[in-house]
């Protein structure tokens, strides 16, 4: 990494059942981020935290009308706005935006601010697939719609704050994937973007999935986002998450897939997301430390 990094804290839970992942920021940087990152050579910036409404004495239904449900719908806009807003601002000044959630919500504005000035493929990390429209969500979470939110999917087809037209489905992989809801599996085949399963790390092994998945998502494209859900890892490693699935990548796993990602496009990568750390969840804060951990490898830290 040759660029300074630029923190920003975005503490939302508007997009989870479950209140907690607000705490993550706070979590990660008590974990020694900025202390890591300088440790490895990286001149580190905190530029603070985004404001983020409570969900205490707001409607969540207010504004889910979009053909479906979708909870807290106007304050997500307001939030992935502003954040959209802050990555174009860091990438324009020579800086790397290192985003810390925060649901994972939140990726809608990592992803905007990622791709206004070219074309951006997306490394997506993670258990659950997030790529439900508020047509196909049981839940209503906006959480689990970040990737159908960037592509465009259903009702997000014409929202400009959400939609990433510089974000091409065939450049869109997805890797750890183990639990997917009817309407995810649907989408996922009526598009092109690729989703590696756990089977396949299983089958593959995480090497030879990671290469592949990084070359999916940078080939032909100016940028590549990272968005790391610390569910990827299995719940015995990061018990501290918001929605924690057994059958998850394990710590070398982890590690390997960050420098992998790294080594082969470390030059590409534009932006870094780290989401949905549960303090409240989590044991002395350890999920959090991992997160410093497998940040600081996706940024170049290697052990020799
Ligand atoms: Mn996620």
């Amino acid at each position: 990494m040759d660029r300074p990094v630029e923190l920003v804290g975005v503490p939302m839970d508007l997009g989870a059942d479950r209140r907690g992942v607000d705490m993550g920021p706070s979590a990660i940087r008590y974990g020694g981020l900025a202390d890591q990152l300088e440790s490895i050579g990286l001149a580190c910036r905190d530029g603070g935290d985004l404001t983020v409404p409570r969900p205490e004495g707001r409607d969540p239904d207010a504004s889910g009308q979009l053909g479906g449900t979708a909870k807290y719908l106007t304050e997500t806009r307001t939030v992935c706005e502003r954040l959209a807003e802050r990555v174009t601002e860091i990438r324009e000044s020579g800086n790397f935006p290192l985003i810390l959630g925060g649901d994972h919500s939140i990726a809608i504005g990592t992803g905007n601010g990622s791709s206004h000035d070219g074309s951006t493929g997306v490394l997506w990390l993670d258990a659950h697939g997030d790529i439900n429209t508020p047509e196909t969500t049981p839940s209503g979470n906006v959480h689990g719609m970040p990737v159908a939110a960037l592509l465009g999917l259903g009702p997000f087809e014409g929202l400009s704050w959400a939609h990433a037209p510089e974000i091409p489905a065939e450049n869109v992989a997805q890797v750890g994937i183990r639990t997917l809801d009817e309407g995810e599996e649907t989408a996922i085949r009526e598009t092109d973007v690729t989703t590696y399963t756990m089977t396949d790390i299983d089958e593959r092994g995480i090497t030879t999935v990671v290469e592949e998945a990084v070359d999916v998502a940078t080939a032909g494209v100016d940028n590549l986002y990272v968005s790391l859900d610390m569910d990827f890892l299995d719940p015995d490693e990061a018990p501290g998450v918001g929605t924690p699935v057994r059958g998850g990548a394990s710590y070398r796993e982890a590690h390997a897939a960050m420098e992998l990602m790294y080594e082969k496009a470390g030059e590409k990568m534009c932006a870094l997301d780290v989401v949905e750390v549960n303090p409240i969840l989590d044991e002395h804060n350890r999920t959090a430390e991992l997160a410093c951990e497998l940040a600081a490898s996706a940024l170049g830290d290697q052990i020799l």
